[in-house]
């Protein structure tokens, strides 16, 4: 299956909706009215675009009907162009170390995806002939860990775990010395859920990127953010407070695929000014997907 056919089966949902908007809305009025451009506001708001995002497209919308009138006004073509110039180049390569391995730290809070965008990340890059490994740094929940091992018996990717209960830091310290000694390409770091409200776990977070960066120059070379789709624009709350304990580098936004709001991860994008690199688009394996703005603006935007 084609990139584009991924992202338009996991971006269904946001797609139809908009769709069936966007068509009534333009069918039902020959001309562009102050009540149509209201009207396609709030579509797009709807599908959760921003306000930012949303001005952009009624505006061009609008100009193309005052300079071209009802002929060149093709809402769908002018939001593909605008969602792809707002959402710039493609970002969605993975930091490198310089040299050696390269360590990926994945955080967020819970349920978000974090242990299966582990899973599937290190799926991603074993497909991409290079090795991984994991490690299960949620070590709070023995079902954590658990999880974690038998995605990595499915992958045939090893698992590097603690005791139930031990320190997350020690963990991601064994995992860097088993991946280096190993000549691993990646290790990919899951974390424990955490609410940015709760100091004391963001410390703890702190904790495990110093631990490791003491240990491997430059890691976590990446701290990539999991935030829920189906949270909608709330998720940027999230973003904004984690961002501030822990610099993060890039975004995965999972559960597109659950959602008709999936216009907030142009909306993310734009607010914070962080990459998405990485879009979920359902539970297996190879659902997750280089962030590409191109297609995603054709799938969410195709008539
Ligand atoms: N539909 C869908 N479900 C997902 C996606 N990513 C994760 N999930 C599901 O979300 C739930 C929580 O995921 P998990 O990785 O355990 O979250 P964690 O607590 O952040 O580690 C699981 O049931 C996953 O299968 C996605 O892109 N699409
Ligand atoms: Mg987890």
């Amino acid at each position: 299956m084609g990139l584009f056919q991924k992202f338009k089966d996991g971006l269904f949902k946001t797609h139809d909706r908009l769709l069936h908007e966007i068509k009534r809305i333009v069918s039902g009025s020959p001309k562009l009215t102050e009540t149509t451009l209201e009207e396609l506001e709030h579509a797009l708001i709807g599908a959760d675009l921003g306000m930012a995002m949303t001005t952009q497209i009624v505006a061009a919308v609008k100009k193309a009907y005052e300079t071209q009138g009802g002929t060149g006004l093709d809402v769908f073509a002018i939001a593909r162009a605008e969602v792809e110039k707002s959402l710039g180049a493609n970002q969605s390569e993975l930091r490198r170390a310089g040299s050696g391995l390269t360590v990926v730290s994945i955080v967020g809070v819970n349920g978000t995806g974090k242990t299966t965008t582990s899973a599937k990340l290190a799926h991603l890059i074993q497909s991409r002939g290079e090795t991984t490994l994991l490690a299960a740094c949620d070590t709070f929940r023995a079902a954590a860990v658990e999880q974690l091992k038998v995605w990595g018996g499915r992958l045939n990717v090893h698992v590097i775990a603690g005791a139930h209960g031990a320190d997350p830091a020690a963990v991601a310290h064994d995992a860097i010395t088993a991946a280096t000694a190993r000549g691993t390409h990646f290790l990919l770091v899951d974390t424990a859920g955490r609410l940015h409200t709760k100091h004391n776990l963001m410390q703890e977070l702190q904790k495990v990127h110093r631990v490791m960066g003491k240990q491997l120059a430059g890691a976590p070379h990446e701290v990539l953010l999991v935030l829920d789709a189906t949270t909608g624009i709330n998720a940027l709350t999230q973003a904004r407070e984690f961002h501030k304990a822990v610099p993060i580098t890039g975004l995965v936004i999972t559960k597109l695929d659950g959602t008709s709001k999936g216009g907030m991860v142009v909306a993310i994008q734009k607010e914070l000014g962080l990459p998405v690199k990485f879009i979920g688009l359902g539970e297996k394996p190879d659902d997750l997907q280089p962030f590409d703005a191109k297609q995603f603006a054709e799938a969410l935007f195709s008539e």
